[in-house]
């Protein structure tokens, strides 16, 4: 079940499509990337922190028309991209778990 009308659900696969592309231009890809990790780099350190992180979690879960996530989830998935565990996403932590939600995102049924 979902709760999409018509239109959002068209809306949704054009952003699938876009997404698919992206996935499989590394170009476009790249230049995509430094866009959002400037975009939610809020201090500029070249790390993505937890608040910063969390902002990234709540417009990812908006613009895919879920609620906003508790912040004991956006933690998990924060540690779960922290690979080396030191406490911030690096510019490469991020881009494996920018990649992995544009995945996800695309086999997602509407
Ligand atoms: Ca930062
Ligand atoms: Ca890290």
């Amino acid at each position: 079940m979902n709760s999409f009308t018509p239109d959002q659900i068209k809306v949704i696969k054009e952003a699938q499509h876009e997404a698919d592309k992206l996935l499989n231009d590394k170009k476009a890809f790249e230049a995509k990337f430094d866009e959002i990790f400037k975009k939610f780099d809020k201090n500029k350190d070249g790390n993505i922190g937890l608040a910063e992180y969390l902002q990234f979690f709540n417009t990812m879960l908006s613009s895919a028309g879920k609620k906003t996530a508790d912040l004991p989830v956006a933690m998990l998935n924060f540690e779960r991209a922290d690979k080396n565990n030191d406490g911030e996403i690096s510019k490469e932590e991020f881009k494996k778990e920018v990649q992995k939600r544009l995945q996800e995102f695309v086999r997602r049924k509407v």
